[in-house]
């Protein structure tokens, strides 16, 4: 194979020109109603449910740089993330002030409006899993998560839920329902092994997911465009959208 700009991406991906908003596009136009401070609620299978509000800033605080992989092919390198450790969020208060049971190895995360992912929590403790409010160096824009997000650069982009409200440890029993259409949602979604999605290849999906990158960053960015002219009447250049 020929070296390219691309040389180093994961099977299948390319390098995008810029970061774009991004998601399934039945959730293009919600927005967290507050972005400004983290909010969230640890419940499921454990001794005593927590709402995390202020105590959030208690936590050990971690920084990394990693590349983000979206399953319809596009990459971004380099993007630099603060926040929390997701294995110190479960050491510190998931384990520790919770008392989860051990047989809850499946975390579901959801946002306030109805966006989820499911990652078995063998993969959520690998060292480069992020609670991120924080990237490059300035808070969380509402664009990429506000104002809290997973990441999870291992996994594809589908499992690293935005404006992340409530984390859930469960059984993993098979009533956990994945958003959207079966085949759009593997268990773990790995990246290097191309898991995109259920009953289809990944190198199939790929060529069918491709089409879908430029009219669904559209679809979001006019999205938000929208949501900042209507919460921000006067923001003027700063609600410009970039393509
Ligand atoms: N709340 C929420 N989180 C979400 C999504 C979404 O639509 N809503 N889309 C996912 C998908 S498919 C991708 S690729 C990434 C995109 O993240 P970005 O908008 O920061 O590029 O968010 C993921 N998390
Ligand atoms: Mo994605």
């Amino acid at each position: 194979m020929a070296l390219s700009d691309d040389a180093g991406l994961p099977p299948g991906q390319r390098e995008h020109p810029e970061f774009p908003r991004f998601g399934h596009t039945a959730f293009a136009d919600r927005f967290p109603a507050q972005p400004d401070r983290v909010q969230l609620v640890i419940d499921g299978d454990l001794r005593r449910p927590l709402q995390i509000g202020t105590d959030w800033a208690t936590l050990p605080r971690s920084e990394q740089v990693s590349d983000f992989h979206c399953v319809t092919t596009w990459s971004r390198r380099g993007l630099r993330w603060g926040g929390v450790r997701f294995a110190d969020f479960w050491h510190w208060l998931a384990q520790q002030q919770a008392g989860v049971d051990p047989a809850a190895t499946l975390v579901v995360m959801r946002d306030e409006d109805g966006y989820r992912s499911a990652l078995p929590l063998a993969d959520l403790l690998a060292a480069d899993v992020l609670l991120a409010d924080r990237l490059d160096g300035a808070p969380l824009p509402i664009a990429h998560g506000a104002p809290l997000r997973l990441v999870a650069p291992a996994h594809y982009g589908y499992k690293s839920v935005k404006h992340l409200k409530r984390i859930s440890f469960e059984r993993d029993d098979g009533r956990y329902k994945p958003v959207g259409p079966a085949f759009m949602a593997h268990p773990r979604a790995r990246v290097a092994l191309e898991e995109r999605g259920q009953g289809l290849p990944g190198w199939l999906l790929r060529h069918l997911y491709r089409p879908l990158i430029g009219p669904t960053a559209r679809r979001f960015a006019q999205a938000l465009a929208r949501h900042e002219a209507g919460a921000a009447p006067h923001a003027g250049a700063g609600s410009e959208v970039r393509r």
